[in-house]
């Protein structure tokens, strides 16, 4: 299956392909979350969800693999880098209560996968305590065991978790699709640069496609299964 995509036309093969939803937690989307809390413009991050929900739906109409992440912390935060809980210097952080619980710890309402992209039975979510999806995760074990070797991936932010996860999974040998319009920041020349940094230089991270170039394809071969029954 050919995907339109920069650099160059990716070449999708959907039996060892995982569609990969990244942090598209309450905290971080939700007006009222950890996000706002911080002075972030959550729109630029709720335009994704439209998408991402459209791209979902095509994509587990095929069967194909769906993987979810989640940044998190244990309730007793022992898996908490001391650094990464006191940076920004911001008075409330990481396992204080915040609007929707305690802030990115699991368990709680906000750290919970916003309500439109609820995974469904079946499919895997990681919770992560970096920026990474690979790093103290089970990821890899996971991807290798259902012999995944291609990743198209969505999420939030892009220029953070998304761009962090795709260098891990590009050191590891995957070939990643990053979907323009399923990922944002809060930055909007970040989220563009970010896009930008995967698919520079002949593709150095990977490929970036619209979410509408994917959905056409999957909506082919569903056309194709359509046929045959
Ligand atoms: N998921 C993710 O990107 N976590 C972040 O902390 N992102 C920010 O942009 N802060």
């Amino acid at each position: 299956m050919r995907i339109e995509a920069k650099p160059y036309e990716y070449s999708l093969d959907l039996g060892s392909a995982a569609l990969l939803i990244i942090d598209m937690q309450r905290d971080f989307l939700e007006p009222g979350g950890f996000g706002e809390m911080l002075g972030n413009d959550v729109s630029q991050l709720r335009r994704t969800i439209e998408p991402n929900k459209a791209l979902l739906k095509a994509w587990r109409a095929v069967g194909a693999l769906v993987i979810h992440t989640r940044e998190g912390h244990r309730p007793d935060l022992t898996d908490l880098p001391p650094a990464k809980k006191i940076r920004g210097r911001s008075p409330t952080t990481i396992g204080d209560p915040g609007p929707m619980g305690r802030i990115l710890v699991r368990g709680e309402a906000g750290h919970d996968i916003i309500s439109e992209l609820c995974p469904a039975a079946g499919e895997p979510i990681i919770d992560k305590p970096g920026k990474g999806a690979f790093f103290a995760t089970d990821l890899h074990a996971i991807l290798q065991n259902r012999g995944v070797q291609q990743l198209v991936v969505t999420g939030v932010t892009t220029e953070v978790c998304v761009n962090t996860t795709v260098r891990e999974a590009n050191d590891r040998g995957y070939d990643c699709m990053v979907v323009s319009d399923c990922c944002g920041s809060y930055f909007p020349e970040f989220h563009e640069m970010g896009l930008k940094m995967i698919a520079a230089q002949g593709g150095i991270f990977g490929w970036v496609a619209p979410s509408a170039a994917i959905i056409e394809a999957l909506a082919g071969i569903n056309m194709m299964k359509g046929a045959a029954e």
